[in-house]
């Protein structure tokens, strides 16, 4: 029985919740920044230390009882320092965009001039949105990829930086499919004596088991979630090579931005940690790039264009509305009603409203946990190209439904769950 104790005395969120449990269950996921954590990681997260209070750094508390909670940091700390081979690390940022308010809070003043990459080319809402406090407080500039190929272009990178002089660049993405060049992120950066921040939350997984490069030797701060390609519970890090930032870092993220740290969250991002120390890590990442390789190889086969042409990481942006004359909005809509979980996604230089999106991103970091290979990853290709050119039709959708239920049931999510 799902949430045995929940459901004797609050079976209205038991529902809600053993609710989410079958629809993880029942559905294809294929949003790129999300994952299944461990039994080990869900364990650590519904600890007890959701009860403590442990304001400060270990060994530098403001209160009392902290000796289990300074154990669970100091081993977060030290995993993650060994995983991306970095001499600094914080562990408590909250979330992604925690880790990226401190960093900004670290290195900027307000009204700063920094640079960014375009949300709608690919870029995060931390870098330099106007609805953001990333571009309410600071002064963005934003680079982009080249309408041609849809690759970084460097070059405009550099000439917009040695303009603009701007005090720190970021690099890092949430819809790019390519490699990104750090190397000459740092050139462009020394040119204009700004510092570099690398936000590598989508690949923080894929950098832990080599397969993109590190962006350690080249930034000077580095911010991640923990949730994405890295498959721990929700959260943030930061890392930095630096003495003197992480002291700057670590007085920003708590008192600076945060209050109490969330030990429990620690404590599950240690269990990821140890995880992402291990073998069967790595072959995991190497089937996350091969399966999203698979999955784009067959959809371009389905007449599917895809911005920049295809993938070198863990997900790709779909071309839905010039090759199938389908928003993105709609193309989410129809997946969705097949238990196909994706989300609509601008396209660089797009025509339609964010809000409508001319195509969807599909990643395959969850459903390769889930087990999934190359040939599910195909027919989860051909599940998509058959629904889209139906263009949602009722009957596409009843087949497509079908075949995702056949796919789920030869994986089953019960392993990832605490209670059955
Ligand atoms: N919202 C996340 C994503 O989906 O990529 C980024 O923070």
């Amino acid at each position: 029985m799902p949430y045995p104790l929940l459901s004797k005395t609050d079976s209205e969120l038991a529902e809600a919740l053993a609710a989410e449990d079958s629809r993880q269950e029942s559905h294809l996921e294929l949003i790129a920044s999300e994952n299944f954590v461990s039994q080990g990681v869900l364990e650590a997260y519904t600890s007890t230390l959701t009860n403590k209070y442990a304001e400060g750094y270990p060994a530098k508390r403001y209160y009392g009882g902290c000796g289990p909670a300074d154990r669970v940091e100091n081993l977060a700390i030290e995993r993650l320092k060994k995983i991306f081979n970095a001499k600094f690390a914080n562990v408590q940022p909250h979330s992604g965009a925690s880790a990226n308010l401190a960093a900004f809070y670290a290195t900027l003043m307000p009204g700063d001039t920094y640079m960014g990459m375009d949300l709608s080319h690919g870029g995060h809402l931390t870098h330099g949105s106007a609805v953001n406090f990333s571009g309410l407080y600071y002064k963005p500039v934003a680079y982009g990829v080249k309408e041609s190929d849809h690759l970084i272009d460097y070059d405009r990178a550099e000439a917009l930086a040695l303009e603009h002089k701007p005090k720190l660049i970021i690099a890092g993405a949430s819809a790019y499919p390519r490699i990104i060049d750090f190397p000459r992120f740092r050139r462009i950066a020394d040119k204009v004596g700004a510092k570099v921040m690398v936000d590598m939350a989508h690949i923080a997984g894929l950098v832990a088991a080599g397969l993109h490069p590190s962006p350690l030797e080249y930034a000077d701060i580095v911010t991640s979630t923990t949730h994405k390609t890295l498959r721990g519970p929700r959260g943030g890090i930061i890392l930095t090579n630096s003495e003197e930032l992480i002291k700057t870092l670590n007085s920003r993220v708590f008192p600076g931005v945060q209050g109490g740290p969330l030990m429990h969250v620690i404590a599950a991002k240690a269990a990821a940690f140890a995880e992402a120390l291990t073998g069967d890590f790595k072959t995991y990442q190497q089937n996350v790039v091969a399966n999203a390789k698979a999955l784009a190889e067959r959809l371009i086969e389905r007449k599917l264009s895809l911005v920049s042409g295809g993938t070198d990481n863990h997900l790709m942006i779909v071309n839905t509305f010039d090759t199938k004359g389908i928003t993105g909005k709609d193309a989410q809509l129809m997946l969705e009603a097949a238990n196909i979980t994706t989300n609509k996604n601008m396209l660089p230089y797009d025509k339609n409203k964010p809000a409508v999106a001319s195509g969807i991103r599909l990643g395959s970091p969850a459903l390769t946990t889930r087990g999934f290979g190359k040939s599910e990853f195909i027919e989860t290709a051909d599940i998509i190209a058959d629904i889209l050119d139906a263009k949602g039709s009722d009957a596409a959708l009843i087949a497509a439904k079908e075949r995702v239920q056949k796919l789920c049931s030869r994986f089953p999510m019960r392993k990832f769950r605490l209670w059955d």
